[in-house]
């Protein structure tokens, strides 16, 4: 059976990321941190020995920044790469900007956990009047009224990721192309929960470290060929110290921390 790979990475830390704020489709840029974790996966990518013949990415500057440091580690800078919206971070509606601890405090971490890692459930929607409104943005202009969201959950964005997938990335690798995908939390949680089929309440506890490549080898019918050192419930492998990427993922979810109210008079 021939063998493809496809190789995703989530973007290395933003300054959102850093400042423990809901992103979604705002276009905040890599903190410095984050750009040297891009290149580090980039290194890594390039030491395993994998190469691409076309990288995929978001309209957002954070994994674009993360796929032109994957390319210029790789040494592959003149490999074409394409943005597709579809790629994007879920839209996190009406929490766009806010502290996600800050908004444990105020709605519990039960509600808190429900808008960030439930399948379905939608977060409050943006106000169409908001800068964080992707109808505002110029960027977003070729796309039609239904597609642009004001809220999205992980079903909703599995809802575009996938036809892209399959549509044009699929046939992209079945065709003998090796394959780049750089994008976000979110989007990648939607494309691994269809390559690993995944269940829904499997997929509430995963979460993707930022920065760090993840290997997928496919068969010709486009399955997965699970990995022995994958981290279940993935069957791909992470790029790089097994023990350092599981205390990343950890760092993912310590984001909304339980808060523990003194009562005590
Ligand atoms: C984060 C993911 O997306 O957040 O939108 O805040 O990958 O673009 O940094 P990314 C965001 P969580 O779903 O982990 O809260």
């Amino acid at each position: 059976n021939q063998k493809h790979t496809v190789v995703l990475i989530r973007h290395g830390e933003s300054q959102w990321n850093l400042e423990n704020r809901f992103t979604g489709w705002y276009n905040i840029q890599l903190s410095s941190k984050g750009e040297i974790e891009a290149a580090e996966g980039g290194r890594l990518i390039h030491e395993a020995g994998y190469t691409f013949d076309i990288a995929y990415t978001s309209f957002l500057k954070r994994a674009i920044k993360t796929c032109w440091h994957t390319l210029e580690q790789t040494g592959l800078m003149h490999i074409p790469i394409v943005n597709a919206w579809q790629l994007n971070e879920r839209h996190y509606g009406g929490l766009t900007g806010l502290d996600k601890q800050e908004t444990v405090e105020k709605h519990g971490i039960d509600q808190v956990m429900v808008w960030r890692r439930s399948y379905d459930i939608l977060p409050p929607p943006v106000d169409k009047k908001s800068e964080f409104y992707p109808g505002n943005d110029p960027m977003y202009k070729s796309l039609s009224p239904e597609e642009l969201p004001v809220t999205e959950s992980l079903a909703t964005t599995l809802k575009r990721v996938l036809p892209y997938w399959e549509k044009v990335i699929s046939p992209e690798i079945e065709s003998g192309k090796n394959v780049l995908i750089a994008a976000h939390g979110n989007s990648l949680r939607a494309l691994v929960k269809h390559l690993d089929d995944i269940p829904e309440d499997v997929l509430t506890g995963l979460n993707i470290p930022t920065g760090v490549p993840l290997v997928y080898e496919l068969d010709d019918n486009m399955k997965v060929i699970p990995h022995k050192d994958a981290i279940a419930p993935l069957q791909g492998r992470y790029l790089g110290d097994l023990e350092k990427v599981k205390a990343r993922i950890a760092g993912v979810a310590k984001q909304t921390k339980i808060v523990f109210v003194d009562s005590t008079p």
